[in-house]
């Protein structure tokens, strides 16, 4: 290479990294794979090692590098970061466009608004000089902020130097930055694993996160920025509209939001509002509300500002969906599982758009994390349709008198022991069917949509028919008779006979539909139609051992057998009591009760050589790992198991062999589809054929995606798999494909 080659081609790499970065995201529309962005971001950092004179500030090899603070700079904003007067009710959002018309001299004109989502998270400056970010810094109290340059660098979607060409001397941006939804479950299971603090709420993360003097903590966060206007702008006339100035901006490289649109008059301004507060909880990010500014600058200036607001902009707010309130009580509920959920009772408090009085800890261990005791105040938070959840205590209002949450002894339905295996974060009432919650509850799971599909067999309706004695599992359902039906509360002649025939109609299943209706623990719908795809029958599955599932290689087995032959037991003691060897990491209780099933006691197995310990499991059903295995076998096992689904079988339930070409290959069999956007049909219609004809239904795209089937509407999908290259066809192209297999 010649000394002019290495600078033009780090500066080539700058480029091009840089476009990449701006594919990835700001636009989230990425156009090379990941490994691609990595090889070229690894020859810039070789090509900049060799030769360091070529290092410039804005490269992207140095986001991250600069040393911790003592303290963050103090920085005076120019031109003052202003704050935003908010509405509360649609009322006061007419209230403020009146006064702006008023101002304007135009009652009777409608004005054009911009309207965007007000993100959760923090207002940052940006300034760029010469196209170069030269400093990041927070608004502080609006005339004076935090020097946060260091962070902002570390930000993916911050370009360090601006796009295209043509951009002013001097730009600064003023935006939001935010932890998207995805990043902040991500951040907080790491800190969990790590046993380290979790954050609260995506915006407490992204504050923490920006606020660390040292920036390669910053770069491991993953945060992002939306621009939302402009400070002081040197050198270019700009736009004379608001929503002119941010397409500039975003041209420029700067991510803007998408949701940016103009409102033609406040009936459209309530229109943006209604479907943003829809869309809501169906965003990456928490927003808090909708901003609505006037578009034309020149009114901008003529409305001015008011204290620290600016009368020409205002935020409309959604309901808090955080709200602070008092534990009265824990109870414990018993799910289907057994599995016993503690349940705060609280002072009820409005969150969300309605009144909460109940809100879910999840578990002991989390109730241990989040250290709730009763008595204590709370965050609690409910948004959109998720179950209201406690987030935290607010320890400075801890009162003296505050009591520990206690894991009762016994199942407060049935009063069976509640077990809680050590390690575990859930606790289970041991009383199985013979709870009535627990036969509750697996009744409505039965009845469920994706399990037998029973309409008009509700809630409600299950739990008078298991309180009044008439149904102790899903098998008695069968056998209710109309005029039993009819008697029950709020049934009549006419909803009993439909229930009788829902129950009929029923009887016509799928193998998986059974099995996922069964209610086996770690049986999900998908796993329950691989179960069915793959062994074929309910007998197949029946009959199966721990031996046909889980394996021990030859090696494992000598090491087995020696430690085994160690141990002195009484010759007759069953395998399932010994405790698995501390030293051999592998083996698991699972591998001893499958040897179990083998050689029966201990003594059996010293007399075995150690090659008759080994074997290789005769089926091997993809995501059965040891765990499932020893579930599935188990619920077989299990006598009143094996008495509901005789049961069930002999009152009629019925299903076609799930591989029906066996004989010959299984049409699609080998083949990966998705189903996206709006079909004809219910999606899980086309699943049902899908799988029946051999093909696998997965919920997301990837290169190993072979069809997906987009209907109307469809959205993330249907843009992913374009980009990946995945074959798109539409409905009645599925339905030709499935025909031609017959
Ligand atoms: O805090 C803010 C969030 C979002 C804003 C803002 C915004 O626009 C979408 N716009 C202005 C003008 C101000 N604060 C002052």
């Amino acid at each position: 290479m010649s000394a002019a080659e290495p600078a033009a081609r780090a500066e080539a790499l700058r480029r091009q990294l840089d476009h990449h970065n701006y594919c990835y995201y700001v636009l989230d529309e990425p156009e090379i794979p990941d490994a691609e962005y990595d090889r070229l971001l690894r020859e810039l950092q070789q090509l900049e090692e060799t030769h360091p004179e070529l290092v410039t500030p804005d490269s992207p090899t140095q986001r991250v590098g600069a040393r911790p603070l003592e303290r963050f700079d103090e920085v005076a904003h120019r031109i003052p970061m202003l704050s935003l007067d908010n509405a509360f009710s649609e009322q006061e959002l007419e209230d403020f466009d009146r006064r702006v018309r008023e101002r304007l001299k135009k009652a009777a004109a409608k004005v054009v608004y911009s309207a965007e989502p007000k993100l959760d998270g923090l207002a940052i400056s940006l300034r760029y000089e010469a196209g170069r970010l030269v400093q990041g810094a927070t608004r502080g109290d609006g005339r004076h902020g935090e020097d946060v340059t260091q962070n902002v660098r570390t930000i993916p979607s911050i370009p360090l130097r601006l796009m295209g060409e043509g951009w002013p001397e001097v730009l600064e941006v003023r935006g939001e930055i935010f932890m998207p939804r995805a990043g902040f479950e991500t951040l907080n299971s790491v800190q969990r694993e790590r046993g380290e603090k979790t954050f609260v709420n995506p915006r407490n993360a992204a504050a923490g996160s920006l606020r660390q003097l040292d920036p390669r903590i910053t770069a491991q966060r993953p945060l992002a920025f939306f621009c939302y206007g402009t400070g002081e702008v040197v050198g270019h006339p700009m736009s004379a509209t608001h929503s002119g100035n941010m397409a500039l901006v975003r041209e420029w490289g700067l991510p803007v939001s998408s949701e940016l649109a103009a409102c033609d008059g406040i009936a459209a301004c309530h229109r943006y509002y209604d479907r943003m507060g829809g869309r809501r909880d169906k965003l990456d990010y928490d927003i808090d509300g909708v901003v609505f500014k006037v578009d034309d600058l020149a009114q901008q200036q003529q409305l001015g500002f008011v204290a620290r607001a600016p009368r020409w902009a205002i935020a409309r707010k959604f309901p808090a969906q955080e709200e602070m309130t008092r534990v009265e009580d824990v109870e414990f509920q018993v799910g289907r599982t057994g599995a016993l959920t503690p349940v705060a009772r609280l002072e009820p408090i409005f969150v969300g758009g309605v009144t909460v009085s109940n809100a879910t800890l999840h578990n002991m261990d989390e109730i241990e994390r989040k250290d709730v005791r009763i008595g204590d105040s709370v965050i609690v938070r409910r948004a959109g349709d998720v179950i209201p959840e406690v987030v935290s205590v607010v320890r400075e209002r801890r009162p003296p008198d505050t009591h520990a949450v206690q894991l009762p002894a016994h199942c407060p339905v049935c009063g069976s022991a509640v077990i809680r295996p050590e390690g575990e974060a859930v606790a289970r009432c041991s009383g199985g069917l013979y709870c009535q919650a627990q036969r509750k509850e697996a009744i409505k799971h039965f009845a469920s949509r994706k399990a037998m599909d029973i309409e008009g067999l509700g809630d409600k309706l299950v739990e008078q028919l298991v309180d009044q004695g008439l149904v102790g599992s899903p098998a008695d359902l069968y056998a209710l008779r109309q005029e039993q039906i009819a008697a029950l509360e709020r049934m009549g002649e006419k909803s009993a006979a439909n229930l009788v025939a829902a129950l009929e109609a029923s009887k016509e299943t799928t193998l998986g539909r059974f099995l996922f209706a069964l209610g086996i623990l770690g049986i999900g719908e998908t796993m329950a139609n691989t179960l069915a795809r793959d062994l074929g029958s309910l007998d197949a599955i029946e009959s199966l051992t721990l031996s046909d599932l889980i394996g021990v290689s030859a090696s494992q087995a000598v090491k087995l057998h020696a430690r085994l032959s160690d141990l002195d037991e009484d010759g007759q003691t069953p395998l399932g009591r010994v405790l698995p060897p501390a030293d051999l990491k592998w083996c698991r209780h699972v591998h001893l009760l499958m040897l179990e099933e083998r050689f029966a006691t201990l003594a059996a197995i010293q007399a075995a050589q150690p090659e008759e310990l080994a074997n290789d499991p005769r089926v091997r059903i993809e995501g059965v790992g040891e765990v499932l295995s020893e579930k599935i076998v188990t619920f077989f096992r299990q006598p009143h198991n094996r008495e509901v689904i005789d049961g069930l079988v002999n009152a009629g339930v019925h299903w076609p062999d799930p591989r029906p070409a066996r004989a010959g290959a299984q049409p699609l069999e080998g083949l990966t589809f998705v189903l996206t956007g709006k079909l004809e049909q219910p999606r899980d219609h086309y699943k049902e054929l899908l799988l029946a004809h051999g093909a696998k239904v997965v919920g997301s795209v990837s290169k190993n995606t072979d069809y997906v089937v987009a209907g109307e509407a469809a959205g993330s999908k249907l843009k992913k798999a374009q980009e990946l290259g995945v074959a798109v066809i539409d409905e009645q192209a599925l339905l030709k494909l499935l025909e031609k297999q017959g």
